[in-house]
């Protein structure tokens, strides 16, 4: 029986990459480092650090430097997020978010940023998040599962009966190794792994994510499915 879902943000529900690469842009450029889109992708769900480290990619660095360039890469973002219009949600994810909440589920969010609840703000989302895991709430880093199980466990839940949805590989990685179901949204390439992938939310349902599922469950055989209300697993 699926009980929660827990949302990934950047790349999810909203296209915050958009900003990271603006504001690392800005950086990179006042630095000297060549950096573009295609770098950019690299830092999809990872972690602020492991970005700069990406960035840097072995260009020696002190300590305080790095924080240095980590906190205007921040202040960069931040400016660009006070601009964020309300309505840069994904196309989907409203819609499912209402599916989910109608269905009677619990929903948590679950952002390696530090920077959540100013974007839960900006995009006015609060009253469907019953959870939020964020930058702040763990140690370890996405692929480590912990950011998914904080969720859960704030949401009262086992990971078997929440669905992660996720669009970085090093999300999938964190969602499977918890014990989670997970949706991948992208290239497949990019979320493999994951028992249902689409390649946004645009347009899927949740009967859709609940059918796709179904192929794993012929094979584990480990859920039931009900007839009322939404299908739920
Ligand atoms: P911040 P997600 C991630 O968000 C972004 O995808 C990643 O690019 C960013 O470095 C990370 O949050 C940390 O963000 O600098 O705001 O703390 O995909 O986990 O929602
Ligand atoms: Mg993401």
């Amino acid at each position: 029986m699926i009980k929660a879902f827990i949302f990934d943000l950047d790349g999810v529900l909203t296209d915050t990459a958009e900003y990271h690469y603006q504001a690392w842009k800005r950086l990179a450029d006042e630095l000297g480092i060549p950096f573009d889109r295609q770098r950019n992708e690299a830092m999809r769900g990872v972690s602020r650090r492991r970005s700069l480290e990406l960035l840097l990619d072995g260009r020696p660095a002190t300590e305080e430097q790095m924080e240095q360039w980590v906190e205007r890469k921040n202040g960069y973002y931040v400016e660009l997020l006070r601009q964020m219009p309300p309505d840069a949600i994904l196309p989907g994810a409203l819609e499912l978010l209402s599916e989910v909440r109608q269905a009677g589920m619990a929903i948590g969010i679950a952002s390696a940023s530090k920077n959540t609840s100013l974007v839960l703000d900006r995009l006015g989302l609060w009253g469907y998040v019953d959870a939020v895991s964020d930058g702040y709430s763990v140690a370890r880093p996405k692929p480590a599962p912990d950011l998914f199980l904080h969720c859960a466990r704030q949401l009262n839940v086992q990971p078997a009966e929440a669905v992660v949805v996720e669009d970085a590989a090093a999300g999938v990685e964190a969602a499977l190794a918890g014990g989670f179901w997970v949706v991948g949204l992208g290239p497949p390439e990019r979320v493999a792994g994951a028992h249902a992938i689409f390649p946004s939310l645009e347009g899927v349902h949740l009967r859709d994510i609940l059918q796709a599922f179904m192929t794993e469950v012929t094979v584990t055989s480990q859920v039931t499915i009900t007839s009322t209300q939404e299908q739920r697993i």
